[in-house]
This record gives C-alpha cells, structure tokens and sequence, in this order.
C-alpha cells in the first residue's frame, strides 16, 4: 500500500513534466487508511523525478476528498488506542515539496479534503465544486491545521463563519475569499495540468506562511467577541463551534506550529466528547435509514415528473411549494375558488418571507409560483406520476378523496396521503390498487422541516416505496420508512411525552418550568410551547375521537382539554399555555397556574415541587419506552431510524443523537430503573417495554439491537 506503483487507492502518472496525483477511494474519496500513504509515495516521486517540474493532486470520479474517514473516528473513539499524528506531516511534507503542487478540486472539498488541498501550493476549481469545514456537523473541529491554514488565505471573519456554521461555499465563493487560485472550465484535468505548467518554476507560496490575513488583535477580539455570541445563541450547549473559534483565535495569536497544537488539544477534547458520538451517530444513521432490507437498491422506481395535491390548507400548500422547489411542476386542488385563493396567498406569502430572508431569489421564486397549478377539479389528475392528498384528517373525507382519485388517475400513479394518524391500509381499501397507495406524512411547515414519515401498507409496492425513499432526498427531506401503526413512529411517541408534560403541570410544575427544563436539555422547544404552535385543538380532536379505545381507570391529562374547552387552543387563538402577545411571544399566564391548581385539586392530585431533573427524564424517558415498543412490534426498522424521526421531525437535540441513542449514553439499566420507579409511582402508563427491559438485563443497548437485526454496517 505504501508503494504509489501497487496503491490501488492513489495512482502516480505524468502528463508531459507534470506528475498527476490521483485519489481514487471511492465513493467520495475519504481520506481512509493507505490514501495518505499513497500521496505521501507519491510527493516522494514527484520530488525524485527530475523530469517532473510540477504537481497536480486530482480526485478520481465524481469528487476531490469529502474528509478523513468518519468511520475511522468511530474506530478510534471505541478502542483505546487513541489517534496517532493524523495528517499533520504529510501535509507539511506537501507544503514542503520543492516543487509547485497544485490541487485540482472538482465535486467537493470538505473537512480534511479541504485542509489537504490547502498544504498545496496553489488551488484550482471546477466552477461547480464546493469547498467546506463541515467538521462541525460532526461535533468535531478541523483537526488537520484547517483552523490555521484557512484564516491564512480567507482571512479570520471567512475561517471563523466556514468552521463554526459548517455550510460549504461554491467555487465562486471560494475564489473571492482567495481560498482557490483560478476556477477552470471545460476538460479539467487538462485545464489544471496547464495551470501547473504555467506556474512551474515560479516560487510557490506556503499557505503557512502567509500571515496578511491574520488581522489585528483589537479587529480580532470583537470579531471572536460576536462568534462566540452567536454560537452560543445559534448553536446552543454545542462545543465544537466555541472550540473552532478558540483554534483560530490561536492561529490569530501563535506562530504556526504552536497553533497547530492548539489546534490538536481542542480536536481531542471534541473527539471524544458525547457530543461528536452523537452527531457521527446521526451522520450515519441518516444514510442507513435510506436502506430497507427487502427493497434492495436495484428495486426499480416511477419516475416522478410531474404531481398533484388535493387540499390547498397549510399542509397541502407546503407540500406544493417542496415538489415546485425541487423544480417539478404540482397541481394544486381545492374544493372552491375561497379556500383555493387563500392557499395561493399564504404560499405566495411563505416565498415573500424566504426572499426576505435572503434564502431565495426572487426569479427564483417567480419560477417556483409558475410550476404551481391551481385548479378547482381533478381534470388533469389523469397526467400526475404521484398524487399527494392533503385533506382534513377525517377518514370519510379521505376514503371519498381516494375512491375519486383511483377513477381518475393513470395506473401506476402513485396515490399518497399526507395523513397523520388514520390507517393506510383502510384508506387503500377504497381503490382498486392498494400497491400504489403510501403515507408520505410530511411535518408543519412542509417546505421547511426535513422530515417525511414513510408509512408503508400492508399491500404498498416495492416500486412505490423505493419511488418515495428516493424522491425524499430530491425534496430535500431525510425519508424514514415507518409501519402502520396509529399516529406512525413520531406522532406515537409523541403522545406519551407531551402526556407527561400536561401530567407534570397538574402535579404542580409550572408550565415554564416544564418548557424551561426540555428546551435546556436541548428540545428546540419545551413540549407544551410545541403544543401551542401546533393548536392544541388538534390533540383535542384526536383525543375525543379515540376516547372509547382509552382502558377505563387509566389517568389521562384533562388540563389541555380544559384550556381547548375555553376556545384556547394556543398561538393561533392568542392563548393556551402561554398568552401570546401580537408577535407571538409566549407570555406566562398566571390564570393557567391557578387553573391547573384548582383542577388538580378537584381531581385529587396532590401538588409538590418537582425538579427539572424528573421533568426531563419524565418526558424523555416516556419517548424512549414508546420507543422500545415501536422498534420490538416493528413499524421502526431500526431504532437509529427513530433517531432520525426525532431529529429532523420534533426538534430533539442532534448532539444527544436521538432518543435512542440518548437511552443508550445514559445506560439502559438505568434507564430501565428509572421507568420501573415511574411505574410504581404512576401506574399502567408507565408499564416498561419488554424489548428495553430485555436489553438492559442483557447489558445490551439499542445500538446492539440494531446490528444484531441488520448485521453491522
Ligand atoms: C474531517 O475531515 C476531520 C479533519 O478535519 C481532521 C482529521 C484529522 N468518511 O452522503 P452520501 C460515505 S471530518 C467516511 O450518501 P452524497 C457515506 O457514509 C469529515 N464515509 O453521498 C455514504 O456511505 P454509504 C469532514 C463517508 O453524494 C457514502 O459515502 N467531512 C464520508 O449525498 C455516500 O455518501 C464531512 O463531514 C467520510 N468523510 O454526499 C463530509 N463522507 O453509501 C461528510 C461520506 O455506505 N460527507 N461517506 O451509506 C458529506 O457531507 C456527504 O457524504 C458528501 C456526499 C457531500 C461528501
């Protein structure tokens, strides 16, 4: 491996005087064992070869270098080992060689693949490709002299804005912070081949040299003052992006080196931190959640080029603007021309915001609206490849929407519901083709929350599935197959949760407390803030209609419905657990404390005071043992699926790594102990799953439970 000659993952050749390096380790060419190696050997040739009078370092196939190999942090951080010198020497071995190197960045150079392109001399780009820190992401820090190169060539505001937000920037970007030399159309390899030519023989600048950039220490200490302020709000409990500053505040203060051990220090500290456990877990799971063991990669999928969707409400409008923005034109149906002009105007109104944002353009946005078709009747249902209905959550109304949509629609379309807790199976029934019928349960607001809950019938095809899972990632949304379970994965763990927050105020927390306690353990929001944006009508309304399926006797939260019998049924009412003043900022309402008093109190619960500590693992644990059932009664496939769901649908904190995967970092044993004493305390509601009850005796984890399932990744 050591040998460039026998490398199969790094291959020297010579186009004319100039020695091309090329990476080849596919898919993303990650800086995996033996690819240092292979470029080190071949520095070496290009060094020893007299005839080679300058160096391009190239990636094979479809990108530059996406990093070091996550999976080998994973390794380290799980063996005792601990890491060796990484890439340090090699990239000052690049930054040493006595001849120009060029790298030649096409597709992505991200995290590690950025910092290795950054040792070369000089950078050239392909108009399309994209450079990034995404180290972040990972809870992790650039660990290979990123936070001091970097600062070097874009200068500190450029470093500090890559490293601590994570977000790539396009070639054109990169070329205007001086990050990349010259952006190269047309044949690449031969336009970075010439650029190496022309540069040959001049002085080539080490970026750890260039110190112009590196500013003043007054400029420097507002400019490290304000990141730190916004990460700290932006980014809130998360320490890589407070660790990043640190490192380039010390390429800003040290000379090269020392800010290189500065640099490895604070790596370290992230590496082995929970946090970077969790966000590689999540990195991970969010592929692994795409592969579904009995519908291979090679199932064939419906091409999707045109849709439509019944219902122009909020829902039915966002998911409108997600098939316009990813570019494929919708028909939007609404039973008359009122309800049809007030979709049309909120979506209109949702594009105007994210053009004030600046997240689009407004050409952007004109040619989004025109791919939105509005229409008053099914006539040209019959040319859609996927119909999304997106009527009120009624199974009358839903089964009179399907049986008109299987007379109208072609065969083969595919006929989802965007339903959030009625059965798939019966909504099928009412067509003549179960196999195209599905769940594609998106999350409020559509065009923003990444989640699209899958729900697979009992009949829904191969095809089908494989189509959704796909087309997931080209709306944009993280796609998670989920069984037919009532309320599917998400809204069925939900219920306990929120369950146990409305229990909590009736025992005598206040609902700030209750807010106050899940939001600093991490929730985007407390549970019952979550409950007032939602409309707390809509737990209502689902409450009244599966009342007969609750067991008599069982305690069930009665506040929430108290406040809905008032006509508060939250942001959109002006009140319910908080008032709310014009903008919507929730205010405490003293009249709900003293409410919740006097109901308890009629209800015979008593009151005490209760510590954030047991609000926390009230909420959060009743999440996990839902959770162990979904998984054990299979309409999860994996409990890093759920991970996911939680994630990217409710706000649970990424560097917690999902419930799950939470449940696991506290220990199962504990855990289980822990609902063994809220049962005994509060009964049948609080029985423990069996599946979790099983691995904490067996010193077993959740992750365990997937690889056995699915055999390690
Ligand atoms: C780093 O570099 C630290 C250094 O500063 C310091 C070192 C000392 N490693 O996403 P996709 C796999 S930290 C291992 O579906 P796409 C991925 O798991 C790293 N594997 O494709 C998947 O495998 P599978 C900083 C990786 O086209 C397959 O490649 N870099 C890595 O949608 C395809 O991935 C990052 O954080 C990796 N680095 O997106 C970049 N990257 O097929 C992380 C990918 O078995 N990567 N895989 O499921 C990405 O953002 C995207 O993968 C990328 C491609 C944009 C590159």
């Amino acid at each position: 491996m050591n040998d460039p000659t026998k490398s199969t993952l790094v291959q020297f050749t010579k186009i004319d005087s100039i020695g091309v390096i090329t990476i080849n380790n596919p898919p993303v060419n990650a800086l995996s064992p033996g690819v240092p190696e292979g470029i080190s050997a071949s520095i070496d040739q290009v060094e020893h070869d007299a005839d080679v009078i300058a160096a391009v370092v190239i990636g094979g196939g479809r990108t530059f270098v996406a990093g070091a190999d996550i999976k080998e942090f994973v390794k380290m951080t799980q063996s005792k080992d601990g890491p060796g010198p990484g890439l340090l020497p090699l990239l000052m071995k690049i930054e040493s060689c006595s001849k120009p190197v060029v790298m030649a960045i096409h597709g992505t150079a991200l995290g590690g693949g950025l910092e290795l392109a950054m040792s070369g001399h000089y950078r050239v780009a392909a108009p399309t490709a994209q450079v990034g820190q995404p180290e972040v992401n990972l809870g992790l820090i650039p660990g290979a002299a990123g936070t001091q190169r970097l600062p070097r060539l874009a200068g500190v505001v450029k470093a500090v804005e890559m490293c601590t937000g994570g977000k790539p920037i396009k070639a054109q970007d990169a070329l205007s912070a001086g990050i990349v030399d010259r952006l190269i159309d047309g044949d690449f390899l031969n336009g970075a081949v010439a650029f190496a030519k022309e540069i040959a023989g001049k002085p080539a600048p080490k970026t750890r040299e260039r110190n112009q950039k590196l500013g003043t220490p007054q400029d420097n200490s507002t400019i490290f003052a304000s990141a730190r302020e916004t990460v700290r709000k932006k980014q809130r409990n998360l320490i890589a992006p407070l660790a990043a500053i640190d490192a380039i505040e010390a390429a800003t203060r040290l000379p090269f080196e020392e800010g290189c051990q500065a640099e490895a220090r604070l790596f370290l500290d992230c590496l082995y931190s929970d946090q970077s456990k969790a966000l590689i877990h999540v990195f991970f799971s969010e592929r692994e959640v795409a592969k579904i063991p009995d519908v291979p990669k090679e199932t064939p999928v419906i091409p999707v080029s045109s849709a439509a969707v019944v219902g122009a409400g909020t829902m039915g409008g966002g998911i409108a603007m997600v098939f316009a923005n990813a570019g494929i034109p919708v028909l939007l149906k609404e039973a008359d021309q009122v309800a049809l002009d007030r979709g049309l105007a909120n979506i209109q109104k949702n594009y105007a915001t994210s053009v004030k944002r600046g997240r689009f353009t407004q050409q952007f946005v004109d040619e989004r609206l025109k791919l939105i078709q509005p229409t008053l009747t099914y006539d040209d249902f019959s040319k859609a490849d996927m119909v999304i209905e997106a009527v009120f959550e009624g199974m009358a109304l839903k089964k009179e929407v399907f049986a008109e949509l299987d007379r109208v629609c072609k065969p083969g379309a595919i006929l989802a519901s965007n339903t959030s807790t009625l059965n798939i199976d019966e909504i099928a029934a009412v067509t003549s083709r179960a196999s195209s019928v599905i769940g594609t349960h998106f999350f409020s607001p559509a065009n923003v929350m990444r989640l699209l809950e899958i729900v697979r019938g009992k009949a829904t095809g191969k095809e089908v599935i494989a189509t959704c899972m796909q087309l997931s990632k080209k709306l944009g949304k993280v796609g998670v197959l989920v069984g037919n379970c009532r309320s599917f994965v998400g809204n069925r763990m939900f219920h306990p949760y929120v369950r146990e927050a409305t229990f909590l105020v009736e025992e005598g927390a206040s609902v700030d407390a209750v807010d106050k306690a899940l939001y600093d353990f991490g929730m985007a929001m407390g549970p019952l803030a979550t409950l007032d944006l939602a409309g707390l009508d809509v737990g209502w309304r689902i409450r009244k209609e599966y009342r007969h399926l609750e067991k008599p006797g069982i305690r069930q939260p009665f506040a929430g419905d108290r406040l809905c019998e008032m006509g508060r049924f939250g942001q959109k009412t002006g009140s319910g657990w908080y008032k709310y003043d014009e903008a919507r900022v929730a205010v405490p309402d003293p009249e709900v404390a003293e409410w919740t008093k006097k109901w308890s109190a009629e209800a015979g619960i008593a009151q005490r005071s209760i510590q954030s500590s047991e609000i926390v693992d009230r909420c959060i644990y009743a999440l996990i043992n839902e959770g162990a059932r979904i998984l054990e009664e299979g309409y999860a496939l994996r409990a890093s699926d759920i991970d996911i769901v939680y994630v990217n649908g409710y706000g649970f904190p990424a560097y917690r790594g999902g419930p799950m995967w939470y449940a696991d970092t506290v220990g199962l044993k504990k855990v289980s102990e822990r609902i063994g004493e809220f049962h005994r305390a509060h009964g049948e509601l609080w029985e423990p799953a069996p599946l979790l009850e099983e691995l904490a005796a067996a010193g077993k984890t959740f992750a365990d439970f997937d690889k056995q399932k699915l055999g390690e990744r």
